[in-house]
């Protein structure tokens, strides 16, 4: 069985990062092993929450995985929310690296042209730094835009995102997908490098703001990977389960306002080949 490795925070409260990314891999057949960087009891979209910093525990809960000859197939990391985390992540990827494990990054900085809550331009940088050492990052346009400098803009048109697109791969990842790109009115989906070809995917356009959808998207993407889709593959199953995901949370009158209900559609990841 392949196993992953998920370097990102536990919200109590929120359907997000690891709440999501154990399920969906799970639920996909891959391993999902966990190293937590913070406890909060919800996301910081809600109004307060609080926040118990675990950074000084990681290392040491990754020797014994060291001493035990432990490997993972990926090292995938979503939300990480401060300088220290970015930096304990560097050094396990760097220990990690004579598996040649397949490195996923979703920067996780913001959404629809602003910083989440507690981040800044410096935390951007280094998390930039960061996303140098991966296989694949998966930015959206506002996390893109703020990486490479360029104007966020809601409207635009392919060529905007291509030289996005570009000027990322510039900055180190080998492959990159943008995510969150409309190309056509009414629709949203993808635009990546699979390292030989640019390639793009387009789906129905939800208008709603569900939290976690972006952590649905790379779970889903990393467990497709890892199973041995190709990029576009793998993109293109993850585009469809989120929409779908997002179609169902929009259904229920009685969803949580604070997370995609992606518990209702988990068990159509449980037939892939
Ligand atoms: O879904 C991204 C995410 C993950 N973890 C925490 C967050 C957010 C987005 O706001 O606050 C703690």
């Amino acid at each position: 069985m392949k196993r992953v490795l998920t370097i990102q925070d536990i919200s109590c409260i929120g359907k997000c990062s690891i709440t999501i990314a154990l399920p969906v891999l799970s639920t996909m057949g891959v391993e999902c092993a966990i190293l937590p960087t913070t406890l909060l009891s919800c996301h910081t979209a809600f109004p307060t929450f609080t926040s118990y910093d675990l950074t000084d525990h990681m290392m040491a809960i990754v020797d014994t995985w060291k001493q035990q000859d432990i490997h993972f197939d990926a090292i995938y990391t979503g939300y990480l929310g401060s300088f220290k985390e970015i930096e304990l992540v560097k050094q396990i990827i760097h220990l990690f690296q004579e598996d040649d494990p397949l490195i996923f990054i979703d920067p996780v900085m913001g959404d629809h042209g602003e910083l989440y809550a507690g981040f800044n331009e410096e935390y951007v940088k280094e998390n930039t730094t960061l996303c140098s050492l991966a296989d694949i990052i998966v930015p959206n346009v506002t996390e893109a835009a703020y990486m490479t400098n360029m104007p966020y803009k809601s409207e635009y048109d392919v060529d905007y995102i291509r030289s996005m697109l570009d000027r990322v791969i510039e900055m180190g990842a080998k492959h990159a997908v943008i995510t969150g790109v409309s190309l056509y009115p009414g629709k949203t989906g993808v635009y990546g490098f699979d390292g030989n070809s640019y390639f793009s995917y387009q789906n129905k356009h939800y208008d709603a703001i569900f939290y976690g959808t972006g952590d649905l998207f790379a779970s889903t993407s990393v467990g497709a990977l890892v199973q041995g889709y190709s990029m576009e593959e793998a993109f293109q199953l993850a585009s469809d389960h989120t929409a779908h995901t997002i179609d169902v949370t929009m259904q229920d009158p009685n969803r949580a306002w604070y997370g995609v209900d992606f518990e209702s559609t988990l068990c159509d990841l449980g037939n892939m080949k």
